[in-house]
């Protein structure tokens, strides 16, 4: 089921809202994944394809692909699964879940859940520990959603100069969904932390498929792991999740990174002491500074584990079906983000950053870990090739500038500038 693109606007704190997915219908789902199981459509593609009123544009030598519960996406790599969202499908407040990028780290994925027998578990140093199947979850704790940004450390990598290792993804790594599940905090309390506690872990139903490999587990600290804001969520756009986004729950962190935000999770761990797992300890990591740079010559010594996302925003209309011409008024389009302190400014520069004028920013309010939509009327004087650029100013003040570069192409935010054909 789509998202309707002009749905009545919530506050995150309005919610509450009904959360009646019958027990039927996720055995029907769990029954079809299994009897599909991951298995993918995949079809190569040339510079354009096109597809429900928008494109499909990738660059030479990557193909789309259909999989299970999803519409065609791009694919970087099959096994694991890596998909990102064209760029069209940001032109909605909330990205439908079938369009909705994925990216697992192996290819051990779960491509079935028996709720019957799934089980999350509450655990470590707490008083009593607990597990819990998802009805129990959905029964014994009250359902909260939240309409947060979920991006990729690495959304915008490919475009990094000099280039860097690591998936190539264009600004496709990025998705807006309302969540909707249980705080982490009241799961929390139910188990009883005990003092001392220091950081949180959680793992879900993926392995690696090496011995030599590590776990995909993630941590945070316990006054994050307890406060408002963190929940385990079983749905996503009022949906059960997709399998590939996590389906039967996956950790949401809003604001952070999405390498946090864990599928598939099946065992949440209290720790008395700092988690020291690879992947917090090794990947995942940021040089210490203000804007997390370094250079190729000169790496960073310091590092800090990944964490809030910064403030950006990127072009989404005109895509390459769009026609733009002189004398005739187009409405530029685009959306902007932050790691929750909202969106208080866009701007925007038809002519490479010479003059900038203010673009207007949807009124309709998703909360301030939500995308922000925004538009401007342009009516271009002459023919010819225009630079578009577009620059967000987040709540808390920051502003997008200049791009910064680190070895591991992370948290990319600086100004994006597109070249624009006039006719
Ligand atoms: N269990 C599990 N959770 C995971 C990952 C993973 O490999 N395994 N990858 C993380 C990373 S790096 C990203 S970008 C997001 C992607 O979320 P999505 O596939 O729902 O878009 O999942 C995160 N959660
Ligand atoms: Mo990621």
């Amino acid at each position: 089921m789509r998202t309707p693109q002009n749905e009545t606007p919530k506050q995150a704190t309005d919610l509450p809202e009904s959360i009646d997915v019958s027990r039927r219908k996720f055995l029907l789902l769990a029954a079809t994944l299994a009897a599909g199981s991951l298995t993918s459509a995949c079809s190569r593609v040339r510079q354009e394809d096109y597809q429900k009123g928008g494109i499909i544009q990738v660059k030479e030598g990557l193909s789309v692909a259909r999989f299970p519960e999803k519409e065609e996406l791009i694919m970087l790599t099959d096994r694991p699964p890596q998909l990102e969202t064209p760029l069209f499908y940001y032109r909605q407040d909330l990205t439908p879940n079938e369009a909705f990028f994925v990216r697992w780290h192996f290819s051990g994925i779960p491509t079935s859940v028996d709720l019957q027998t799934f089980k999350l578990e509450v655990g470590g140093h707490v008083q009593k520990p607990v597990s819990l199947s998802v009805e129990e979850l959905r029964r014994q704790f009250e359902p909260v959603s939240i309409v947060a940004v979920n991006q990729c450390s690495g959304n915008s990598r490919s475009y990094f100069a000099p280039q860097v290792p690591g998936g190539q993804w264009g600004h496709g790594a990025v998705g807006n969904a309302r969540w909707t599940g249980v705080r982490l905090k009241d799961l929390l309390n139910k188990v009883g932390v005990k003092s001392q506690a220091a950081q949180v872990t959680f793992a879900g139903l993926d392995e690696p498929p090496l011995y030599s490999m590590h776990k995909f587990v993630k941590a945070l600290d316990i006054d994050h792991a307890t406060g408002d804001d963190v929940l385990v969520a079983y749905e996503m756009n009022g949906e059960p999740l997709p399998m590939l986004n996590g389906f039967p729950l996956r950790l949401v962190v809003p604001g952070w990174y999405a390498t946090y935000w864990v599928k598939s999770l099946a065992k949440i761990e209290v720790l008395a002491s700092k988690f020291d797992g690879f992947w917090m300890e090794k990947a995942y990591r940021i040089p210490k500074n203000e804007n997390a740079s370094e250079t190729p010559e000169n790496l960073a010594k310091d590092t800090v584990p990944i964490n809030r996302m910064n403030v950006r925003s990127i072009v989404v209309r005109p895509d390459v079906t769009d026609v733009v011409r002189a004398g005739k008024s187009f409405e530029l389009e685009g959306i902007a983000f932050d790691g929750g302190s909202g969106i208080s400014k866009v701007e925007v520069s038809v002519d490479g950053g010479t003059t900038w004028s203010a673009a207007r920013l949807d009124d309709t309010d998703y909360g301030k870990f939500s995308f922000k939509r925004w538009r401007m009327s342009w009516t271009p004087a002459s023919s010819g090739k225009f630079k578009v650029m577009t620059r967000a100013t987040s709540g808390d003040g920051r502003v997008q500038g200049a791009q910064f570069w680190n070895k591991s192409g992370y948290m990319r935010n600086g100004i994006e500038q597109i070249e624009v054909p006039v006719v």
